[in-house]
């Protein structure tokens, strides 16, 4: 790799590095060469008797116990998609339990959308005319509930209210529809263990059922829950990147994913400016890294410092007073690294503990008291700067973002209020949009940082593709300035331009609309399943047919392969910029690059280059869009 990063404000921060602890890219080189049993997923440490490597070349061709690379693979990509999974399902719950607390009893948290909770109990069946608010809101989380621990057997609620009809009869014929995650979560780690299934296929398709958990007990859900209890998000205004961190104000840094804290931090933020002011600072400056960063940037327009990778570069400006961290993504590093600068370094949940953090623990009934005492002790550390440690750039772009499924719908009924989707689908059959593609997911270090993020969508968006983007993805695209009006005049194809300007003056900005459109956090990618459900319905099509594709161009987190295999399975084309560890099974590596679209409609295809991906993506669309007849 020539480059570490294309972040310009990244660039300048990691140049004069000020040791002794080594960065991401450091420890990296100090890994290679990885190891090549592991890199093509032929390890197991399943069992005692291991640990067992097949050589992908002849002997052994068998771990111990006699399995082979196919189900050495099989097992080992189930077990990623279980623990992503896992992951998004616990963050759920946990908004769950707040939402429920929330509709009993008076506490720190309270119902902000309630329009979009009677909508969504509307679709879950449950009856809301003449009902107070929070009768529906209990029945809700009844039928939530069931989603994790139902007894029994059933069918996950939240998948067959939202998912495509089509869907649903297709995932009950390949017998995936998850009974409930919980259960589903138990029962791959069952079927993974020493002595368990040994047929590839059926490894598969459990695999898919974990992406079905993952997109509806985890994504969708999550999602849906956050919008009640913190608003659905609306257009708004920010920036992105290091130079939102200025000298001038104490900075608080959230990292992390589940919004119950930062709303929080947000919100005591401002109750505490006044003490800030005492101290000498200007102001409070709240500022996100990752997908908590997307939840109140979406929700509050609070600034976006970075994204996954260069988080230890947040406390390397030297100017972060505190950073506080919930769940997911955070680098073990941050915890030495940030001994070595002023910065507090606070973790808040009991699964996430760090030698040398300040934990301060989040729980409901003390949410406000634990805010209170974070945000005061960012206070406290701005005093302690050290001005010879401090590393600032200036580096920073402006955005528009907030494109929730209601905020789209919003800007298009301003074109037609009887079916907003009508001239979407018309820009799309006339080709002045050729497709929707989108780009979500991590940073990984094996790829120079957000160049596969920034080019791909740079290529896709001059051949009048529209694109729609989470996570880290939407993080890297923020801080490249693809998400303003700006970049439309700049790269956006012809066609593209001609809709984003319509679009924008329909909007009330005398501007075009962004050519990439911010939906959120990982599991706000619930949202674009929305989109596509949406357009695939009013079409009277399946999502297969449609002119679109999916990408995780730097995808690192197991999360990142659940999600991905919620979307192969929902029929979409999905590439992947990095080689997930499946080349050891030659028959898995066919399927799920080729066998997979007969079955599910859906596949994955690897590349690491911008063009060449972009290439076979917009391939695709064209090729969907003859088959639609367009
Ligand atoms: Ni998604 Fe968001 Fe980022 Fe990847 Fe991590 S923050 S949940 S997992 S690295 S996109
Ligand atoms: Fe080896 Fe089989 Fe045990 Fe895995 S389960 S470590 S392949 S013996």
């Amino acid at each position: 790799m020539e480059k570490f990063t294309i972040d310009t404000g990244a660039e300048q921060v990691l140049q004069n590095w000020q040791g002794p602890v080594e960065h991401v890219w450091q420890r990296y080189q100090e890994q290679e060469p990885q190891c090549g049993f592991g890199s093509l997923g032929l390890c197991c440490r399943h069992c005692g008797q291991g640990p067992c490597r097949i050589n992908p070349f002849g002997k052994p061709d068998k771990g111990i116990c006699g399995a082979d690379g196919n189900i050495m693979v099989a097992r080992n990509l189930l077990r990623q998609v279980t623990a992503g999974a896992a992951a998004h399902v616990d963050h759920a719950y946990e908004t769950l339990e707040v939402l429920e607390k929330a509709l009993s009893e008076e506490g720190p948290y309270k119902i902000t959308d309630a329009e979009k909770l009677k909508g969504l109990a509307h679709k879950l069946g449950i009856a809301v005319e003449g009902k107070d608010i929070k009768d529906i809101g209990k029945e809700l989380v009844a039928k939530a509930r069931e989603d994790f621990q139902r007894f029994g057997s059933g069918e996950l609620n939240w998948l067959v209210a939202h998912a495509p009809k089509e869907r649903v009869a297709k995932w009950r014929e390949l017998g995936v529809i998850p009974r409930n995650a919980d259960r589903e979560i138990r029962e791959a780690l069952h079927q993974t263990t020493m002595g368990m299934d040994a047929s590839w296929p059926n490894l598969l398709l459990a695999t898919v059922k974990l992406g079905l958990v993952d997109g509806y007990a985890g994504l969708k859900l999550g999602t849906d829950l956050q919008d009640i209890l913190f608003g659905t998000p609306q257009p708004v205004f920010s920036e992105a990147n290091l130079g939102v961190l200025t000298e001038e104000n104490v900075n608080i840094v959230m990292h992390g994913h589940i919004p119950l804290l930062s709303e929080k931090i947000v919100e005591w933020a401002r109750k505490l400016t006044p003490e800030a002011q005492k101290a000498g600072a200007k102001s409070i400056q709240v500022s996100g890294i990752c997908c908590t960063a997307n939840e109140i940037l979406m929700r509050h327009g609070i600034p976006l410092a970075t994204n996954f990778l260069a988080q230890e570069l947040a406390i390397a400006t030297g100017l972060t007073d505190a950073m506080i961290v919930d769940v997911q993504c955070i680098m073990p590093s941050l915890a030495s690294l940030a001994r070595c600068y002023h910065t507090v370094l606070i973790t808040t949940n009991p699964i996430v503990k760090m030698d040398g953090a300040t934990h301060l623990e989040w729980s409901y009934q003390q949410a406000d008291e634990m805010a209170r005492k974070a945000v005061e002790l960012a206070i406290a550390a701005y005093s302690k700067r050290d001005p010879a440690k401090i590393n600032a750039t200036r580096e920073k772009t402006t955005l528009m973002v907030g494109f929730s499924v209601e905020t789209i719908i919003s800007i298009l009924s301003k074109i037609d209020a009887q079916e907003p989707l009508k001239p979407l689908v018309q820009e799309i059959s006339n080709g002045d949009i050729q497709g929707v593609v989108a780009t979500v997911g991590c940073n990984n270090v094996k790829i120079t940082h957000d160049y596969l993020h920034v080019n791909l969508v740079k290529e896709l968006i001059s051949k009048d593709v529209l694109v729609v983007t989470t996570g880290c993805s939407a993080n890297a695209l923020a801080k490249a300035g693809l998400l303003n009006s700006e970049a439309t005049e700049k790269w956006a194809g012809p066609g593209l331009k001609k809709i984003l300007s319509l679009l924008g003056q329909v909007a009330g900005l005398d501007k075009p609309l962004p050519p990439v459109w911010h939906m959120g956090s990982c599991v706000d990618n619930s949202r674009i399943g929305d989109v596509l459900t949406a357009l695939a319905e009013y079409l009277g099509v399946t999502v297969q047919q449609l002119p679109v594709a999916a990408s995780a161009p730097e995808h690192q987190h197991e999360k990142a392969l659940a999600i991905g295999t919620w979307a192969v399975a929902m029929g979409c084309l999905v590439h992947l910029g990095v080689m997930p560890p499946i080349l050891g099974g030659q028959e898995v590596t066919a399927f799920l690059t080729s066998g997979a679209e007969e079955v599910l409609g859906g596949k994955f295809f690897v590349e690491s280059d911008p063009v060449k991906a972009a290439t076979v993506i917009y391939e695709h669309i064209q090729a969907k869009r003859k088959g639609l007849g367009l």
